[in-house]
C-alpha cells in the first residue's frame, strides 16, 4: 500500500494521475497547504521541504520508503512497476530530460507567473513581463516538441506527459485570465491536451483528493 500526500494543485495531481496509470493501490492523505498543515511535524518527517506532494511505500523492499518532489515520485513509480518510463534507450533519456524540464523550468515559471499576474496584492509589471514572456517561451518549446512527436518522450505516454499535464493546464488558464485577448498559438499543445484527457487514469488523477 501507498500512502499519497496532496493537495489540489498542479504538483500534486502528478501523483496521483501516475498512481491511477500504474494502477497501484493508495491511501489520500489530504495536506491542506492552506491551513499551513504542510508545517506538522509528521508531514515534515516525510516532506522536510514542506511541500505536497509526497508518498510512503509500505512495500518498498527493506522497509517503508518515503519519497517527495513530484519528479522523483514520478520516477520511483516507474521504476518500482515497469511502466511508463522505458528502461534504457533514446525515450528513457527523452522522458527523463522533459520530465526534469517541467520540474526545473515550467512549473516554477508558471508559478511565478501566476502569483504576479493574478494574485500579488502589489502589482510588478516588471515580474508579470519577465515570467509572462518566460511562460510563453517554455510553452513554445512544447508546442515545437509536440509538433514533431505524439507524446513528449516520442512515440509513447510517459512520465513527461504526466509532469506536464497539470502544469500546462494551468498556465493556459492563467493566460486567459490574465490577458484574454492574447492567444498563445500552441495548436500542437492544444491537441495533446485533448489527448491527456481522453486517459480515464488522468481524469481519476486530476480527482484527487476530494476535499
Ligand atoms: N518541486 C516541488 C514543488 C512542490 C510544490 O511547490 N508544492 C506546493 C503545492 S503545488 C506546496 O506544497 N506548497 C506549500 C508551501 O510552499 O508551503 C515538486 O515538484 O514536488
Amino acid at each position: 500500500m501507498i500512502d499519497l500526500y496532496t493537495w489540489t494543485t498542479p504538483n500534486g495531481r502528478k501523483a496521483s494521475i501516475m498512481l491511477e496509470e500504474v494502477g497501484l493501490p493508495y491511501r489520500v492523505h489530504p495536506v491542506d497547504i492552506g491551513k499551513n498543515e504542510q508545517f506538522d511535524p509528521n508531514f515534515l518527517a516525510i516532506s522536510p521541504n514542506n511541500k505536497i506532494p509526497a508518498i510512503v511505500d509500505h512495500d518498498a523492499p527493506g522497509g517503508p520508503q518515503a519519497v517527495f518532489e513530484s519528479g522523483a515520485i514520478l520516477v520511483y513509480l516507474a521504476e518500482k512497476t515497469g511502466k511508463l518510463l522505458a528502461s534504457e534507450g533514446p525515450e528513457r533519456w527523452a522522458a527523463l530530460e522533459w520530465t526534469f524540464w517541467q520540474v526545473g523550468g515550467l512549473g516554477p515559471m508558471a508559478g511565478q507567473y501566476g502569483y504576479f499576474a493574478l494574485r500579488a496584492e502589489q502589482k510588478v509589471p516588471a515580474a508579470i513581463d519577465r515570467f509572462g514572456e518566460e511562460v510563453a517561451r517554455l510553452l513554445g518549446v512544447l508546442d515545437r516538441r509536440l509538433n514533431d512527436h505524439p507524446w513528449i518522450a516520442g512515440e509513447h505516454y510517459s512520465i513527461a506527459d504526466i509532469a506536464s499535464y497539470s502544469w500546462t493546464k494551468v498556465i493556459l488558464g492563467a493566460l486567459a485570465k490574465a490577458e484574454p485577448d492574447r492567444d498563445p498559438g500552441v495548436p500542437a499543445v492544444e491537441n495533446w491536451l485533448m489527448a491527456m484527457e481522453a486517459r480515464l487514469a488522468v481524469q481519476r488523477g486530476m480527482a484527487v483528493p476530494k476535499v
